[in-house]
């Protein structure tokens, strides 16, 4: 299960993957510190996400399979859905302001939970741990 508050321990290759996405370098550096916290209930099909870091606060409520929005700290706007693959939640999401694909899974490894990041070939993963 991915209930719970999970807060982000290390990541790698975070920096490239940003500078892909096209943060500034000033943002990665604040980013590579965002302290970022992510408060998961799921009940069925639904999920409350409770995102907090040095950037902002923000709740995010979505259904299994179906779309929403969601912003990036940058203000870069997303549009997509989370499905399950087996025990893992996998998302695929679109940028608004170019159309490109940005694909994200996440899964419980070892008592962690493990979000890898896919975007134009480039990957990354954060490795969160429970609180
Ligand atoms: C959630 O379940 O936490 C809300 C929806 C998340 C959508 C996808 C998140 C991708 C984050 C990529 C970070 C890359 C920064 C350049």
């Amino acid at each position: 299960t991915f209930n719970g508050t999970w807060k982000v321990d290390r990541s790698d290759n975070y920096d490239k993957f940003m500078e892909h996405m096209g943060v500034n370098v000033v943002k990665r550096e604040l980013a590579a510190h965002d302290n970022l916290k992510i408060i998961i209930q799921q009940d069925g099909n639904k999920f409350v996400v409770k995102e907090s870091s040095t950037f902002r606060t923000k709740d995010i409520e979505f259904t299994l399979g179906v779309a929403f929005d969601y912003s990036l700290a940058d203000g870069t706007e997303l549009n997509g859905s989370w499905e399950t693959d087996g025990d893992k939640l996998v998302g695929k999401f679109s940028r608004k302001d170019n159309g490109k694909v940005l694909t994200t899974v996440r899964d419980i490894v070892g008592g962690e939970m493990v979000q890898s990041y896919s975007y134009e070939g480039v990957d990354a993963k954060r490795i969160f741990k429970k609180e």
